[in-house]
């Protein structure tokens, strides 16, 4: 299962697990690892044993962004088209965290800087260790926020903060994260890694149509009226009821017993 040096991948009760692993480099991003997490993605989109994704990073960090080892001056002689990388392997990933019609649930197990960062808040349910901290370290290299941290934050955090937080670089304390409405919630680090498995597979159990129809409607929401909201409603909902799930989830109530979804 895409299983690579740096990107440990296992599926087991429906989550497909996936753990950022250079571990000496906070698991900073390089293009191998890139390449293997777009590759993992798209199985989790295509394969329906997948019902649910868990990112997270191996050791004391979640992800320290690009490997900046990668982008040494000395060892290239023009200036880099950082377009190109973004094209190549930042925009694929958050646009298939994005697009894949199944929960994609991080657990931030650490320091979240750069692409780390805003890899972690493009996810649809981001839990996060209280000693975690996200980090919009671009501008200290002189870099503007990417893997659409700019479109992130200020939807979810107003032009206030978000320019703050993108312009000073400070990081921004976990805790302060939830209170803020950035992610989910926290929780101790040590209960992180069972709170986390726990979460992706009640998530993975359940109703994965209607659990990917409700993330397309709520991703849509932003960037319509209110009237383009109910059509859209109507119509998932149209999807929804047709799913075998749901008439097993009513069976189920009618029958005062738990659901059994097999995610049709
Ligand atoms: O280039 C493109 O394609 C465009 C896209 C860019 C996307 C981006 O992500 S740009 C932002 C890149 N990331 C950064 O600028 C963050 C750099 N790292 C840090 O600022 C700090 O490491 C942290 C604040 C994240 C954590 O600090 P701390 O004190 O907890 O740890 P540390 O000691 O700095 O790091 C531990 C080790 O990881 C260290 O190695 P060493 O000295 O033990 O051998 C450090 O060099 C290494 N490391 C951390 N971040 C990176 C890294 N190595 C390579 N690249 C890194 N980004």
């Amino acid at each position: 299962m895409s299983d690579t040096a740096c990107l440990a991948a296992t599926l087991d009760h429906g989550v497909l697990k996936l753990t950022l692993n250079r571990p000496e480099t906070l698991n900073a991003f390089t293009a191998e690892m890139g390449r293997s997490l777009i590759a993992a993605l798209e199985v989790a989109r295509d394969d329906d044993a997948v019902r649910a994704v868990l990112l997270t990073g191996a050791g004391r960090g979640f992800c320290a962004g690009q490997d900046l080892t990668e982008r040494d001056p000395a060892s290239r002689t023009g200036p880099p088209d950082l377009g190109e990388t973004l094209e190549r392997f930042y925009n694929p990933v958050v646009r298939l965290i994005r697009s894949i019609e199944k929960p994609v649930i991080c657990a931030v197990n650490g320091v979240a800087a750069g692409a780390g960062a805003n890899i972690a808040l493009a996810c649809d349910i981001v839990i996060a260790a209280n000693t975690a901290r996200f980090i919009q370290a671009f501008s200290k290299i002189g870099l503007i926020p990417d893997c659409g941290g700019t479109w992130t934050l200020t939807r979810m955090l107003g032009e206030a903060r978000a320019k703050a937080l993108a312009l000073t670089a400070e990081p921004l304390e976990a805790d302060t994260a939830a209170a803020w409405g950035l992610i989910w919630r926290t929780c101790p680090a040590v209960d992180l890694p069972v709170e986390a498995e726990a979460l992706a597979r009640r998530l993975a159990a359940g109703p994965t149509r209607a659990l990917g129809l409700t993330k397309r409607a709520i991703q849509a929401a932003g960037a319509q009226s209110l009237d383009a909201q109910l059509d859209l409603e109507r119509d998932l909902q149209r999807e929804a009821g047709r799913s075998a799930d749901h008439a097993e989830g009513v069976a189920a109530f009618l029958e005062k017993r738990p659901a059994q979804f097999t995610g049709r």
